[in-house]
């Protein structure tokens, strides 16, 4: 398998963020990309590489121009408004709960108008780093593609949040999602699996209608946890795309046990499917003793998901997201790929 991996993620410099004269925490630091690219490189799991640059356009596929325009222009045009060195928006009132309906002209409403979240810094460096994260995706989608089994993308920052306009939950281009649409170019059906502790409700809304791409998320239930809007079991999908979404909402202290049982239900789901694609957004929040997760799922348990996961034989790309303990990343996702890179014979299949 390919590791792809940019050192751009360190310039969305979340570790030494000071608003207000305060210092501000984030645990989405780049630290959590570097444990990770360190504990693959010691391990026999095959070659790490920098990113191919495919531009714009495959991003502008998934994300909304004027989005895209403020993703590039706010850090700057906050700075020269208040002097600030980040963007921050640091209390719920600042974020309108409904998407508003109106694109304001002034900045000030704009910074509220392209998140629905608070608690997401944006720095000098976030949209280069955002970029080369989904840069990170593109590559291991045309890795895949072009006929290898496995691919991984170390995104960092992490997307699955981010919707076709608003950033959150720590996530401001949707790598997952622009990697999918990069290869429907190719392939009837794809089917994106999200193991994230938090309901991927970015990759829900980009597919929600979409009829070729099937949405599987296990997560903490959104009654208890983040994000809380999004991610019921009610949730289906709409219009053509309808029954194309499915939400497993699984409770606080979820064991392995249930974990896998509703692992095994979205695998019966994702082979009904029959997708020539399988795409994973990989959050090792899920895993227990992470900061933010609060799931009892074991490393253990997390092998058993490599495992099964293999045993569908698709070509498949996995895509980092969360995951924030940063004394257990390394060894756990080492754990996942090696259970994933058993000898399972895998090709791509013919265009149907
Ligand atoms: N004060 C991902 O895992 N809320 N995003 C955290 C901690 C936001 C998580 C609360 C959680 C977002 C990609
Ligand atoms: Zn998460």
């Amino acid at each position: 398998m390919y590791t792809v991996y940019s050192k751009h993620h360190k310039l969305h410099a979340t570790d030494n963020i000071f608003a207000d004269g305060q210092r501000f925490e984030c645990k989405e630091v780049p630290a959590r990309a570097e444990v990770i690219a360190s504990a693959i490189r010691k391990t026999p799991l095959g070659p790490c590489i920098t990113p191919n640059d495919y531009g714009l356009t495959p991003i502008r596929a998934v994300h909304a121009p004027d989005y895209l325009a403020y993703l590039q222009t706010a850090y700057h045009l906050n700075y020269e408004q208040t002097g600030e060195s980040v963007l921050l928006l640091l209390t719920r009132s600042e974020v309108t709960p409904q998407r508003a309906t109106q694109q304001p002209a002034v900045f000030e409403a704009q910074r509220e108008y392209y998140t629905y979240d608070y608690e997401d810094p944006i720095l000098a460096g976030t949209w280069e780093a955002a970029y080369w994260s989904a840069q990170c995706a593109l590559t291991a989608a045309d890795l895949v593609q072009g006929g290898e089994a496995i691919a991984y993308a170390l995104c960092r920052p992490p997307g699955h949040h981010a919707t076709m306009d608003q950033y959150g939950g720590f996530c401001y281009l949707n790598n997952i999602a622009i990697a999918a649409r990069y290869l429907q170019q190719g392939a009837e059906r794809i089917a994106i699996l999200d193991l994230d502790y938090h309901h991927g409700n970015g990759t829900q809304a980009i597919f929600y209608e979409d009829p070729a791409v099937l949405f599987c998320s296990l997560h903490a239930d959104p009654h208890l946890d983040y994000p809380f809007y999004w991610g019921y079991a009610s949730e289906r999908g709409t219009g053509a795309g309808m029954y194309t979404n499915y939400n497993w909402p699984l409770p606080l202290k979820c064991d392995d046990a249930h974990y896998l049982q509703a692992l095994d239900e979205a695998l019966n789901v994702i082979v009904n499917f029959n997708p020539h694609y399988l795409l994973i957004s990989l959050g090792l929040d899920a895993v227990m003793g992470d900061p933010i997760g609060k799931f009892n799922f074991t490393s253990a348990g997390l092998s058993t998901v490599g495992e099964r996961i293999a045993t569908l034989r698709l070509p498949t790309v996995v895509v980092q997201e969360g995951g924030y303990n940063l004394e257990t990343l390394g060894v756990n996702i080492v754990t996942f790929f090696r259970a994933l890179e058993q000898n399972i014979p895998r090709s791509p299949r013919p265009i149907a």
